[in-house]
């Protein structure tokens, strides 16, 4: 693969650092955009400062894009206007330009708290109609359904990653199932970026880990494979945590906490 420019989104964030040094392998220039200073621009970079919200600078950042690796936007449970600013008017601009500058296909960060009221002790698809477990996965969702109107109408392609818990390490007992290692995470949308045709396809973003909630043979199509796995690291995840709260909804449910942070920060 070696796509001319690829926009990556969110770059200053925490997969945007991880992911800035690995794309520049499958493009011969690599944007970079964050709403805050990302360092200089090494060899084969760009960098753009621009606030999603903001749609003038969105359509100039999509000039001359191939495609987009869109990780920026509100990445937790905050109140309800910093997450409209990211992801609700951020996501509609970036569709727009992409739209109106001829992007070929979009990679969508998405979460696993677009479906975080379903229980731990039930396996779903990416085909599950969505839980949302709070204001940031509804916006994901809406985000989800904005991508599908791009795909059904304009023929924009996009991969929605419902992304786990991408860390160095699983932090917690529900690590162990949502946990995407790095590694994995980069053949996730270099698979995400190639697969021949995806229209709109939904993915969760998981390593191989020994117990996991979510199915992805709906997105088989897409060819990712997952090479690692929680397990090496559940004999100190279990030392640490040593029982759970059955009665708690964070143990109960596949979005853990999120189910209970306050939707007013
Ligand atoms: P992060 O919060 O470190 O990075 C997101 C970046 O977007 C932040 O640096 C933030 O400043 C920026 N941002 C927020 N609002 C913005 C706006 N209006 N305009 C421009 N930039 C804005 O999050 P992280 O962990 O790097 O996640 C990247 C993406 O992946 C996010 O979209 C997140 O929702 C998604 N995701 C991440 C997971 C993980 O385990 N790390 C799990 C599920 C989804
Ligand atoms: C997310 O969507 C968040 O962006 C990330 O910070 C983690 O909390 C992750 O989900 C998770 O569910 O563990």
């Amino acid at each position: 693969l070696k796509l001319n420019r690829l926009l990556l989104t969110g770059a200053a964030g925490n997969l945007g650092r991880e992911l800035r040094p690995r794309l520049k392998a499958y493009c011969e220039v690599l944007r970079l955009s964050h709403r805050s200073d990302m360092g200089a621009a090494a060899a084969g970079e760009e960098t753009f400062i621009a606030d999603l919200a903001d749609k003038d600078r969105v359509h100039a950042m999509l000039t001359g894009v191939d495609a987009v690796v869109h990780m920026g936007g509100v990445s937790t449970e905050q109140p309800w206007e910093p997450i409209l600013a990211g992801n609700i008017v951020g996501m509609v601009n970036l569709y727009e330009a992409a739209r109106q500058h001829g992007t070929k296909r979009i990679v969508f960060a998405s979460s696993n708290h677009v479906t975080g009221f379903y229980r731990q002790d039930e396996v779903i698809t990416p085909r599950a109609a969505p839980r949302p477990d709070g204001f940031y996965g509804l916006s994901k969702a809406f985000g989800e359904d904005l991508a599908q109107l791009y795909w059904d109408r304009w023929g924009i392609e996009t991969v929605s990653l419902r992304i786990g818990s991408s860390f160095s390490e699983p932090r917690d007992r529900r690590m162990l199932a949502t946990y995407l290692s790095y590694d994995d995470l980069e053949r996730l949308i270099v698979a995400a970026l190639t697969a021949p045709i995806v229209g709109h396809s939904i993915i969760y973003g998981v390593s191989d880990n020994q117990t996991s909630w979510w199915d992805n043979t709906p997105a088989k199509h897409i060819g990712y494979r997952p090479q690692d796995s929680s397990d090496g690291f559940r004999p100190a995840v279990e030392a640490r945590q040593p029982s759970i709260d059955r009665h708690d909804p964070a143990a109960l449910y596949q979005g853990g906490a999120f189910v209970k942070a306050a939707p007013h920060g």
